[in-house]
């Protein structure tokens, strides 16, 4: 995200791909010749179709039992984007607004333990120990397009547990047509609080049918691992269909109400950040078009996909929606 004291004429530091990424790309082209076609890739990707970061030996710990998903690689038809790039290319303003600060400064962030605590209109509300709150469900893979607001895109294995699912066990009552979700506000674990650069803690909503779509996903790990704390350790949400800013990390509570919540990046300029936020090619932010995008390890931009190119599973979700008006 950018701040917004930025002038209209100044290139988004999102329109260059850190020079480190090209030449990590480039050092693994060169590898990959030289390893040959036949070289294997790991269990997740198919043979010849892979990431280079899963040529890699682990870089974190494992996650045990995780299960493929539907959406896989293959059926996305894209190229994942390195592991190092993950991981070192982030938007996490609580360690910082530089895109290598949170893996720099947030290596000593320690997630465990956590307490997610669950507000609001449903059955079950409570402080739950993340480790019990997660256990009741299958933790499956899913490789999702992931879209920034500053027009640059990856496409990454989370490894995660639906949202509806975790909706449908907590029971939702019919004043539930928000959901509202909170990172942890905790200046002396996340440096980057003591910066006013957007009012702490970090806020995002979903409507609850958005929280309960089948896409809707609650991400503990990536490539098999537990999630790094650079990514939102240790559970953060991912909504591929919308701009990257409602992916919010680190979560504590999740609140499920009757109104609108307001969101941190709508508070900090309403004007640029809407509620809604889906990826759309045709409504451009004020200082910039979003009609394409740079993947990560890319030297040419793509043309934006209309809701990232999910159309087909949230389309229906906006029928009648006017979204230049709810952008
Ligand atoms: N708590 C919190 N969540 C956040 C952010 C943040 O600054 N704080 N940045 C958002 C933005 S703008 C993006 S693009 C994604 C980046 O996720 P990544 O670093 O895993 O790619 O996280 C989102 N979630
Ligand atoms: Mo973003």
């Amino acid at each position: 995200m950018l701040i917004k004291t930025k002038k209209a004429s100044d290139v988004p530091s999102s329109e260059i791909t850190p020079k480190s990424v090209y030449m990590d790309r480039r050092r693994f082209l060169t590898t990959a010749a030289i390893a040959g076609a036949g070289a294997a890739f790991g269990t997740i990707a198919p043979p010849g179709f892979g990431s280079p970061a899963l040529a890699a030996p682990g870089r974190g710990p494992k996650l045990e039992g995780v299960k493929k998903s539907k959406w896989t690689q293959k059926s996305l038809g894209e190229e994942l984007t390195e592991y190092k790039a993950v991981t070192t290319y982030n938007n996490f303003y609580e360690f910082g607004t530089g895109k290598t600060d949170p893996a720099e400064r947030a290596t000593k962030f320690n997630p465990k333990p956590w307490s997610l605590a669950i507000e609001g209109a449903v059955e079950k509300p409570g402080v739950y120990d993340l480790e019990d709150f997660i256990k009741p469900h299958q933790l499956e893979e899913r490789v999702y397009r992931f879209r920034c607001v500053e027009a640059w895109s990856m496409v990454v294995p989370w490894v995660g547990i639906p949202l509806a699912d975790v909706i449908k066990r907590m029971g939702p009552t019919g004043n539930a047509k928000y959901v509202a979700f909170e990172t942890l506000n905790d200046p002396k674990r996340m440096p980057g609080q003591n910066r006013r650069v957007l009012q702490w803690p970090y806020k995002e909503g979903l409507r609850i049918d958005e929280a309960m779509n089948p896409l809707t996903l609650l991400v503990v790990g990536l490539y098999g691992e537990v999630l790094p704390n650079q990514n939102g350790a240790p559970i953060r949400l991912m909504v591929p269909w919308k701009y990257g800013f409602k992916a919010i990390k680190s979560i504590v509570k999740m609140t499920f109400q009757a109104e609108q919540p307001p969101t941190s990046w709508n508070q900090s300029a309403a004007r640029e950040y809407g509620f809604y936020s889906n990826v759309n090619p045709s409504v451009n932010h004020p200082r910039w078009s979003q009609a394409k995008e740079r993947r990560i390890g890319d030297f040419l931009k793509r043309p934006t996909k209309m809701f990232n190119g999910y159309e087909e599973e949230v389309g229906q979700m906006y029928a009648g929606m006017d979204l230049r008006k709810l952008f």
